[in-house]
């Protein structure tokens, strides 16, 4: 991966596992300037976990930047990856209050949230949840789990863009059970046998990590499909996933009169084949007063060529 168009790799100061509740254990680090301007990085999937190129979309002279691994992924325990975990303690409410409980331990009183993808949802809907918490909002690759989003990925849209890696998806789904594929994979994905949840997961995983940047991308492929990062990656999607992340249809859309004041940029890839522009152009008209970046050499990832620096800058212009 180039990262040419980011800032400079850096190493966290502090780091720790906090205490959630329900024996959840929660891995965030910072880095950056610790007199700085507050930022959390919230990650995709969800279940994809943090990376330390992560902080380096942000001036480390003039953020303090916080990552943390979302329940059950990452370096978070337990991992969603244990057949024996129903992930009944994992839902975008549960993900909230752990938002809450980190920036109180931190010590943050506001802070940005930086959000792709899935990071983007829950974004919205923390910021929704704790409007007075958050003072800017940076938003990547919109997503809101409508259920035109969820068809549009699993259920043929992407598939039209690629019917050769579509053929791989739906290769361990029986043709009776193609009807709904989502449901499909939650039967595997959360079957006890590792024979039958690893290739599933494997297969689950896949498919995003080969659609989700703008050119192939060989070793996110390889990274995404070790059983290590697949099993917990795809089992907590689907779990979100079959429950719509708990939220009500158009929710995240409708409720954008709570947080119309706060500084936000909106940056969507031209060619996002995983959450495609309409998305982000429904947040557009619903919310015009925020910056809306359309990157045209860029699909869904954040690390898309134009993307970097569309963040970076989108990163710049929010920091004080
Ligand atoms: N998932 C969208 C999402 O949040 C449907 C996402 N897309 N790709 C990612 O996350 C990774 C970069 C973690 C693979």
């Amino acid at each position: 991966m180039n990262l040419d168009a980011l800032y400079p790799p850096i190493e966290p100061y502090d780091s720790g596992m906090l205490l959630v509740g329900d024996g959840q254990r929660i891995a965030w680090e910072v880095s950056g300037n610790p007199e700085g301007t507050p930022v959390v990085f919230l990650h995709g999937g969800p279940g994809g976990g943090t990376s330390p190129w992560q902080r380096q979309f942000f001036d480390p002279e003039k953020y303090r930047i916080v990552l943390f691994d979302q329940r059950g992924c990452g370096k978070s325990l337990p991992s969603a990856g244990d057949p024996a975990d129903d992930l009944r303690f994992n839902t975008t409410a549960h993900l909230i209050a752990d938002l809450e409980l980190l920036r109180k331990n931190l010590g943050v009183e506001k802070w940005q949230v930086f959000g792709g993808s899935w990071g983007s949802a829950l974004a919205l809907a923390y910021a929704q949840a704790h409007p007075g918490a958050v003072s800017g909002l940076i938003l990547r690759g919109i997503f809101t789990l409508r259920r035109i989003e969820l068809e549009w990925f699993y259920e043929g849209g992407t598939a039209a863009i690629f019917p050769d890696l579509w053929e791989e998806f739906i290769a361990p789904i029986p043709v009776l059970e193609r009807n709904h594929m989502i449901d499909a994979y939650h039967r595997r994905l959360f079957d006890p046998d590792p024979a039958v949840h690893v290739p599933a997961a494997i297969a689950w995983t896949k498919w995003e990590a080969a659609t989700v940047t703008l050119r192939p991308d060989p070793e996110l492929i390889e990274a995404m499909t070790e059983p290590a990062m697949a099993v917990p990656f795809a089992r907590i999607e689907n779990h979100y996933f079959m429950n719509r992340g708990w939220f009500t249809e158009g929710q995240l859309l409708e409720n954008i009169d709570i947080i119309r004041h706060i500084p936000a940029v909106i940056v969507q890839g031209r060619h996002d084949a995983c959450t495609p522009m309409m998305t982000a152009w429904d947040l557009h008209k619903a919310w015009p007063e925020a910056e809306f970046v359309v990157v045209d050499d860029a699909g869904h990832s954040a690390s898309d060529p134009g993307m970097q620096q569309a963040l970076r800058d989108a990163a710049d212009l929010l920091a004080f």
